[in-house]
């Protein structure tokens, strides 16, 4: 199949948007064969079946790298109580926060959880979502997280997109457990994990580290059972405080660590030295109207890669739109509508430790996005509006 007439963005580098004006993309079967100008397409390619893309606008696919999309109810009824005025406390009393969605996550069935994840996923397919992440974390016993990572697997028999699984059993400590985290780390989310390995649902282990969830002592034992197992670690970390996080997931060559907004320049500095991911999250910052931006500069001057993904969830990110977090990247952190592009895309693809994808380039899983726009600045420049005009999974459109 050869994709002509196309204004291909390819990303092959992260120094620019790497555009062909007249372009060209040849795939086979699901993986890109040849990329280039119109002029030089091989003969080989010439004969095929052509789609004619109009002189539309060709990214790779976008990615979305940190997602909580399983989950049992919502929080809006929270969010209108603190809105007439009510305090963190009343609103925990009236059963809010993040337990409350632990609760109704405990009490929905396999195929309502799927159901509602699926009106989510298709908000993220909608924009040209082709491979998410999705945590576990809102279970918390080990009956509960592992149905939240089946569902998360199902999501992939149930849609044209690829899924990878996040154990985030350091999530919150249960009501079951309150004053004892470390007792909750032994008898259920270290006994869960090795569980949910066993049945081949985690792909990574995950992690909230912060003073209203995990401290680095007890984190480090969930990712000392992680690398017995051989799964790779990533991690929520210096998100409302620095709390030593970043430096704990370099330490264990973390994928990425996510958030970010405390981090410190040392930080930035170890997250470099072990190629670690900055995963930038501009809805929940936006959500939690934080003041402090993560060290974005910095970032640029270590040269870590930034990945931003929309941490969809009920609480502090309820946001299901990427096109909507790459503008919030561009306007709330300053990053550049090309930073924000790679972001969704080739740092994406590394912060799930997979590196076929996120480039138009031979070789690479053929997932693309034809947008209805001129240039890929538009993609991030707009609020509230979807330039989608077809997405390609695995080489079909
Ligand atoms: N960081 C967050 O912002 C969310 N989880 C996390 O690790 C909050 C989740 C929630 O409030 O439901
Ligand atoms: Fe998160």
């Amino acid at each position: 199949m050869l994709l002509t007439n196309a204004h291909v963005v390819t990303l092959q580098t992260d120094a620019d948007y790497g555009l062909i004006a007249d372009g060209a993309i040849a795939m086979d079967g699901d993986r890109i064969a040849w990329v280039g100008s119109a002029a030089q397409v091989p003969a080989a390619y010439r004969d095929g079946p052509q789609t004619d893309l109009g002189g539309r606008l060709v990214t790779p696919a976008l990615i979305d790298c940190h997602t909580h999309v399983v989950f049992g109810g919502n929080r809006a009824t929270e969010f209108e109580l603190r809105l007439n005025g009510a305090s963190y406390e009343a609103v925990a009393r009236a059963g809010g926060g993040i337990i409350s969605t632990v609760t109704a996550t405990r009490a929905a069935s396999e195929d309502a959880l799927l159901a509602d994840a699926l009106k989510r996923v298709d908000a993220l397919i909608a924009e040209g979502v082709t491979l998410i992440e999705v945590k576990s974390g809102y279970g918390l016993t080990q009956e509960a997280e592992l149905k939240m990572l089946r569902v998360a697997r199902r999501i992939a028999q149930e849609r044209p997109i690829e899924v990878r699984t996040s154990f985030l059993g350091a999530h919150a400590v249960p009501p079951e457990f309150t004053g004892q985290p470390d007792a909750y780390i032994d008898e259920i989310c270290l006994p869960t994990l090795r569980a949910a390995h066993g049945e081949g649902l985690v792909d990574a282990v995950d992690g909230f580290c912060e003073g209203i969830a995990f401290d680095t002592a007890q984190i480090a034992r969930v990712f000392d059972v992680a690398v017995e197992l051989g799964l790779p670690v990533k991690l929520h970390a210096e998100q409302l405080s620095n709390i030593g996080g970043t430096p704990l997931a370099a330490q264990y060559a973390a994928l990425s660590a996510d958030h970010l907004e405390y981090a410190t320049d040392a930080d930035a500095a170890a997250l470099a030295a072990s190629g670690t991911v900055a995963v930038v999250l501009p809805g929940a910052f936006y959500t939690l109207r934080e003041t402090q931006a993560p060290p974005i500069q910095s970032f640029r001057d270590h040269g870590v890669s930034m990945a931003l993904a929309t941490d969809c969830n009920p609480g502090s990110s309820p946001l299901a739109s990427p096109l909507l977090a790459m503008n919030m990247a561009c306007t709330l952190f300053r990053m550049t509508p090309l930073e924000a592009l790679l972001g969704l895309t080739v740092h994406a693809a590394r912060a799930l430790g997979e590196a076929d994808r996120g480039r138009i380039t031979a070789g690479a899983c053929a997932d693309l996005c034809v947008w209805d726009a001129h240039h890929p600045s538009e993609l991030a420049y707009r609020i509230g509006f979807n330039p989608l005009h077809s997405r390609i999974f695995r080489g079909s459109l």
